[in-house]
């Protein structure tokens, strides 16, 4: 019996977790049948040549639908930044279910459940930010989630919503008896009190302060920390955006000691320095976000370790906000910039600004960005059948047209930011074709997305696993 094939990739080259394979790829219904081996025939054909066929970009840090820290809530809805994600070539997101001030978790799940049921036009995940230990149900209601497939947590060390050390010791043990992975937002609050209180003591309160206001040290020491009781309680911690040098080091070392440690950076931290700031006026704020973008030398360090396998993927941390009253500028044309949300946009962009350094301008190479972009964070929050092209894998693919070069301008992205902080940057090869589950969800830079259509992503395994029997229980 011969099966019908309802689309062909033809003689591209695809980029597969054994290696590039040049010829055809098969389609059937959501799944790819067969790579590399000649197709007769399909209902409809699409030819890649002279193209890069790889998978749809997994972006596992996005904050979509959310209210901020500050309590603003951003820009994009689940329609807006899945239809700005897909421009860009990525087909699943794993963004934020936020606890609110004494919500039981099930009810903010079920909330941002109903929200990305809505909107949603390519696949998801949620990490479930903890911010009240103490809410109603809570113990339960976690471990009930975490079985459910809701495999990753987050939580904080600052920003109004840290939990204590103590609290976050026994989420890491809550989270390792349920197997769940945790997300830290790893800053140390009181370094960044002392900075900021003496920077607005002192009237300085432009965006620029903003970076003055988070010293590196404060990230060190919280990433120290975060990375120590991953050990001592042997429970998995992935560190979001890692900014400095000495951040990566920390990662560095903690993995050698065999810590259950894994680390992201983003975009804004590989391309941009902390000068994106120094813009008349309010101007920077478009640019704010915490920890803030650092030095060249911290951009060497962090391609460093993205090479040497210590930062495990890039993410975007997409944090859409208008620079108007309803975002950025909420507490007024002259805010300080401990009253300014902080937060960029990236879901659109992190794609073909990594493509354009790892690929087009030789920086590790394609197979190396399909890594750390797609199939690094598939494996490690455990999103089934996402991040590769092999067989019975979901249809979720891109085709780069490689020498296409575009100039990013003012007001082009596809979310609802009003800004692209990417403007005047060119970037050389172009997501062309989009494809979720078998269906085009973008050609040609036209979008033909359904709200609604995209699908929420059961997590029932994780790659980051506890490495001993028991987690550790003695104190000495
Ligand atoms: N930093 C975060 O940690 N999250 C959203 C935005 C930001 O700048
Ligand atoms: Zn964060
Ligand atoms: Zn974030």
């Amino acid at each position: 019996m011969t099966v019908d094939i309802d689309l062909v990739i033809r003689n591209g080259r695809v980029f597969t977790p054994t290696g590039i394979v040049e010829g055809d790829l098969a389609i059937v219904g959501h799944k790819i049948v067969s790579v590399g081996k000649p197709i007769k025939a399909a209902k409809t054909e699409v030819s890649a040549k002279g193209k890069l066929v790889m998978p749809g970009g997994v972006d596992t840090h996005a904050h979509i639908e959310q209210m901020s820290g500050m309590g603003q809530w951003n820009a994009d809805t689940f329609e807006t930044a899945t239809r700005s994600a897909a421009m860009g070539g990525t087909t699943s997101v794993v963004s934020f279910a936020a606890q609110s001030d004494g919500q039981p978790l099930a009810e903010t799940v079920s909330d941002y459940a109903a929200r990305a049921e809505r909107g949603a036009m390519i696949d998801y995940a949620f990490h479930i930010t903890l911010t009240d230990t103490g809410a109603r149900g809570f113990d339960a209601d976690l471990e009930t989630l975490i079985v459910a497939g809701h495999r990753s947590l987050k939580v904080f060390t600052t920003y109004n919503i840290q939990l204590s050390d103590a609290e976050i010791l026994r989420i890491f043990s809550l989270a390792r008896q349920s197997g769940a992975l945790v997300c830290v937002h790893a800053e140390n609050d009181a370094i960044i009190a002392q900075a900021k209180d003496a920077l607005i003591k002192a009237g300085r309160t432009t965006p620029r302060d903003h970076a003055r206001s988070r010293p590196r040290m404060a990230e060190i020491e919280a990433v120290e920390r975060i990375c120590r009781f991953a050990e001592y309680l042997d429970q998995p911690v992935m560190l979001f955006h890692i900014s400095t040098a000495e951040g990566a080091a920390a990662i560095r070392n903690a993995r050698a000691r065999g810590a259950p440690v894994w680390a992201e950076t983003c975009p804004h931290y590989l391309f941009m320095t902390a000068d994106v700031l120094n813009k008349p006026g309010q101007k920077g704020a478009k640019w704010m976000c915490s920890p803030p973008q650092r030095t060249v030398a911290d951009q060497e360090a962090l391609w460093a370790a993205l090479d040497d396998g210590t930062l495990s993927l890039v993410s975007s941390d997409h944090a859409p906000y208008r620079f108007d009253e309803s975002g950025k500028l909420a507490a007024g044309a002259n805010a300080g910039f401990h009253q300014i949300a902080n937060g960029l946009p990236g879901l659109e962009t992190r794609l073909p600004l990594m493509f354009d350094a790892m690929v087009s301008n030789g920086q590790s190479g394609p197979e190396a960005f399909v890594q750390i972009t797609a199939t690094n964070p598939a494996q490690l929050y455990g999103l089934p059948n996402k991040g590769a092209i092999a067989e019975g894998m979901d249809a979720d693919i891109v085709i780069w047209d490689p020498t296409k070069k575009v100039t990013y301008g003012a007001n082009d992205l596809h979310d609802n930011v009003g800004y692209n902080p990417w403007e005047g940057r060119t970037v050389t090869g172009w997501p062309e074709h989009v494809i979720l589950r078998g269906q085009t969800i973008m050609k040609n830079d036209e979008f033909f997305g359904t709200p609604g259509t995209g699908r929420w992503i059961k997590r029932s395994e994780l790659a980051t696993k506890p490495t001993r029997n028991s987690a550790r229980k003695e104190t000495t």
